[in-house]
Formats: structure tokens, C-alpha cells, sequence
């Protein structure tokens, strides 16, 4: 239910006003009580949880407050590997209706529980970020975020549901149906991962989709995998509209623990009125000021089958409080700039992959479908950046340069992180002034003064690139001895 509308300006509905826009001052009262049941309940259902507790001294609720919140044991994915499948829960197995989980990064299944209360709760934080996006009641919501037990499909469908939205339930690829579906129905919010959107957004393009004969949306949910501000600009380019940035990760409820919204789209909203929210040197565990990027860790206020205290989730990330244009007051994290293991090591120097997605999507005749390969076949770790030209079709897109973040992006705007390399510049977009050597030349040389990283740079025709139909994008390969090529990519 919609309980609040800013009646007089034009700002979009909220779906929680009392929660989203709560004086900041009250926000620390709720979230003692409820981390006090928490502790209570835990502690009640035994298990590693109870345990740890009880070792840190802490005998009920009553004795934890917000101020020595970092006393208290943290929990991280081996909690869930070790306790696989229903090991950690906090309510009979009956209570459980649904599970859901990812195929993870270590290529162990994570799976987490829900009773009916944690998906009215998840519901609700997902129609949060709809509404956040635009969306209101009626609205047609195109999700093509995968349906399984990967929570995008499922935790948009039933956010898009409990706002009153007409969901579109396409799931991921079979991108020629998406397209005709987006001709027919006429839908105004695309929801998909920013690495599809991409795959759409050529599919539309190459359709000769465009405003006047069907293009309609007006914002995009995107998320489930890193993407930068550079990535945002050329997202808004191919489909006029408005992407925004949805964080969430299985463990801790699905899509709909952060969220951006359509009025300053420069960070995300985290629901911490359910998703208490810390950032810890991902070395030491220490807490870190607002401002310094570091792993964000939640501890899950109110969930009920699978509730985790400080849950260490690997992802890179700065929180910056204060109020919001839109009239939120929930703080808001930064873009995820990637995961703690996700870092490269190359010849010393630590990067994460976001950082060179900047450079190489920040010269414009680059198209957005790239690959990173680890070359580690002679003992060594060389890196090649393999970049498409954007094809002159995309460079055409109608509305090419006309992006609402304007290309480049908004890097910095909000509480962005990364280097600040210098990007942008170079040739017209399409980059038909340069050849293939004069434009890897140019990226070998701002990646170099940029990051400090050498990288051989290849560049490839347009359509080498292997493409995502459904799923987060793998940017990434490592390529050691004795295996074969990557697919689609040069020997
Ligand atoms: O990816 C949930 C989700 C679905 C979020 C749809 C947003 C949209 P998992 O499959 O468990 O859950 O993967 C969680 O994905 O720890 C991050 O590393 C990454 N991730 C999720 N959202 C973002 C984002 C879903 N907006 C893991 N930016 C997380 C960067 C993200 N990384």
C-alpha cells in the first residue's frame, strides 16, 4: 500500500514514507529494539550464532546497544557453507515456504530460507526501490532479471506486485521476445542486470526501436553484479532512460537492501530500518568513518528464518548520511566497486575491475561489451583488455549523448569511489577518426597514467565479445596453462 504521496511538488511517490523519510533522530531507537529481539531471538534458537554470543558474554538482548555494536561476533559466507542447507535457521523447518540462493562466487551453492514474513518483508523493500525508480501503482514493469533461485526475478516480481505495478515476468534472454514484448506492451521501467540491459539495448537499437515507434521506459532498476558510472551513461544513452543502481545479496534478503532514487540517482537509499549497515576494513574487521570505502556488513534487524549478525559480505563500498533531495533520510552507500576477492594483483599493483571498466568506457568509441583476461599461462599475471568498437548502429542510438548523467558520468557527484583517473576526451563517438591501433594505444596510455597498470589492450570487432542472455556478465578470465582460448575471445 502506497500510505504517503508528496501531494505538492513533483517528486515520486514513496512507498514507505514513514520509514523512508523517518527524522534521522528516531532511527536509533528503532533499530536498538529490534537489534535487541534479534539477539534474543538468536540466542533463543541455539546454534553457531548463540554460540558465538554467548562466548562475547552476551547473555540476552539487554545487553547489546547500537555504541558496542562492533563487539559483537560477525557471521560470512563459510557460516552459511558449513551450516548448508538449513543449519542456521531460527525457525522450525516447516515455518520455511521458499528458498533461494546463488551459484556464488567459489562455485558453492549458497542457499537461504524464508518464511512468509521474510517475503512480505522482502516484497516491501523491493516496491521500495520501484517506487523509488517512478514506479507507482499500475505502472508496467518489464523484469528481466533471471526467475529461479536467483533472487533478482522473484524478489522484483513480488516487490512489483505488492506496489500495484503490472510486472512483466520475461526472466532472462531470449532477447528477440523481450524485444517484441517492449514494442507491444509499452513498458516504462526496465529491471535487468546493467550487463543486459546493455544486450537489450542493442537488440532494441538494431530493432529500430526509438521513442516515436515504441521505446517508452523512463527508468531502469539495475544491479545483482558491479557497474560504473561510465557504464550508466552509456546504458541511458542506448535506452533513454534513467538507470538507477538496486544492491542486494541473497544472505541478507535478495535485491531491495539498497536502492537509488529517480530525484538524485547518486547513491543508494540502504533500507537500514531493517538492514543495520556498517563498513569494516575488510583486513582488519575495524569499523570504518562514513566516507572510506571498506566491506559492508549487515546484520538483518527483522528477518526471521535466516536472520544473520554482521554479515560480512565482501563488497566494497563507502555510506554517506544526510538528507536527500527526494526526502529520504535512510543513509546512502556508494556504487559497490567491487568484491574484496574480486581485486587483481597485477605486477603489484591492486585494481579492481571497476576501475579499469572507468578508463575503457570513459573513451567513447569503446562499446560497453569488454573482457579482462588474466593471462597467467607463462607464470606471470598480464593482463588484456579486450575491447569492441561500438558499432556506428549504437553510436546512432537516438539517444546517443543525451544521457541524464551526461557521459562520463557523475563519478564523484555522491560518495563515489575508485581512482579518479582521467577519462573521456578522445575521438567523436563512434571513433571512426581513429584506427585499431591509434585507440589501443590511447587506452594502453590512460591506463597506464591513470592506474599505473600496464595492459595490453586488443582490439576486436564488434559481436566478439562473448554477450550475457541471462545472469550477471563474466568480465573476468583466467587464463592458465594448458587451458584452452577463452570462448569468443582471441588466442
Ligand atoms: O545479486 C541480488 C540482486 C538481484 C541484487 C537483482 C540486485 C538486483 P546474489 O546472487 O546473492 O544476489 O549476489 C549478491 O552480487 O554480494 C554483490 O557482490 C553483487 N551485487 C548485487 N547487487 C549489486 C550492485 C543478488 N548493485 C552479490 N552493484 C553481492 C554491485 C552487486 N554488485
Amino acid at each position: 500500500m502506497l500510505a504517503m504521496q508528496f501531494a505538492n511538488d513533483s517528486r515520486p511517490v514513496m512507498f514507505d514514507p514513514d520509514a523512508e523519510a523517518m527524522p534521522a533522530e528516531q532511527l536509533p531507537a528503532l533499530q536498538t529494539r529490534r537489534l535487541r529481539a534479534l539477539v534474543d531471538r538468536l540466542l533463543a534458537a541455539g546454534g553457531v550464532q548463540a554460540g558465538r554470543l554467548a562466548a562475547a558474554g552476551v547473555t540476552g538482548g539487554a545487553d547489546v546497544s547500537l555504541d558496542d555494536l562492533a563487539e559483537l561476533p560477525t557471521t560470512d559466507k563459510g557460516d552459511l557453507w558449513d551450516n548448508y542447507p538449513f543449519g542456521l535457521l531460527a525457525v522450525p523447518r516447516e515455518q520455511v515456504v521458499a528458498v533461494h540462493g546463488s551459484s556464488g562466487t567459489g562455485g558453492r551453492p549458497t542457499l537461504v530460507s524464508y518464511t512468509k514474513g521474510d517475503l512480505a518483508l522482502w516484497s516491501r523493500m523491493c516496491a521500495r526501490a520501484l517506487a523509488a525508480a517512478g514506479a507507482r501503482p499500475g505502472t508496467i514493469v518489464h523484469n528481466a532479471y533471471g526467475y529461479g533461485l536467483f533472487t533478482g526475478g522473484l524478489g522484483i516480481h513480488q516487490g512489483a506486485i505488492e506496489l500495484g505495478a503490472t510486472v512483466v515476468p520475461v526472466s532472462g534472454g531470449m532477447t528477440a521476445r523481450q524485444v517484441k514484448l517492449i514494442a507491444d506492451l509499452r513498458p516504462e521501467i526496465l529491471t535487468c542486470t546493467p550487463s543486459y540491459a546493455i544486450r537489450l539495448g542493442e537488440a532494441l537499437t538494431e530493432a529500430g526501436l526509438t521513442l516515436e515507434t515504441g521505446l517508452s521506459f523512463t527508468a531502469g532498476v539495475f544491479g545483482a553484479e558491479p557497474w560504473t558510472e561510465e557504464m550508466r551513461a552509456r546504458i541511458e544513452d542506448l535506452l533513454g532512460l534513467r538507470a538507477l543502481d538496486i544492491y542486494g545479496l541473497s544472505e541478507v534478503i535478495g535485491p531491495g537492501v539498497a536502492s537509488e532514487c529517480i530525484v538524485a540517482a547518486d547513491g543508494l537509499h540502504v533500507n537500514e530500518d531493517h538492514f543495520l549497515v556498517e563498513v569494516l576494513d575488510p583486513s582488519t574487521g575495524e569499523p570504518l568513518p562514513d566516507g572510506t570505502p571498506g566491506e559492508l556488513t549487515f546484520t538483518t534487524l527483522t528477518k526471521e528464518a535466516l536472520p544473520l549478525l554482521r554479515y560480512r559480505t565482501g563488497d566494497i563500498a563507502a555510506l554517506r548520511p544526510g538528507s536527500c533531495p527526494c526526502g529520504r533520510t535512510l543513509v546512502k552507500m556508494s556504487k559497490v566497486t567491487g568484491r574484496k576477492d574480486d581485486m587483481l594483483v597485477i605486477r603489484g599493483v591492486n585494481v579492481y575491475p571497476s576501475e579499469i571498466e572507468r578508463v575503457l568506457l570513459g573513451e567513447p568509441a569503446v562499446a560497453p561489451d569488454y573482457a579482462l583476461v588474466i593471462d597467467a599461462r607463462n607464470g606471470g599475471r598480464d593482463l588484456i583488455a579486450v575491447c569492441e568498437r561500438i558499432t556506428e548502429r549504437a553510436a546512432g542510438s537516438p539517444f546517443a549523448g543525451r544521457s541524464a548523467s551526461g557521459a562520463g558520468g557523475t563519478a564523484g557527484s555522491g560518495v563515489g569511489v575508485g581512482a579518479g583517473v582521467g577519462v573521456g576526451g578522445g575521438v567523436g563517438v563512434g571513433g571512426a577518426a581513429r584506427s585499431d591501433d591509434e585507440l589501443r594505444e590511447v587506452l594502453e596510455h590512460r591506463l597506464r597514467e591513470g592506474l599505473g597498470l600496464r595492459v595490453r589492450v586488443t582490439i576486436v570487432p564488434p559481436g566478439s565479445v562473448p554477450r550475457t542472455e541471462v545472469g550477471k556478465a563474466m568480465r573476468v578470465h583466467r587464463w592458465s596453462a594448458g587451458d584452452p582460448p577463452v570462448p569468443g575471445l582471441p588466442a
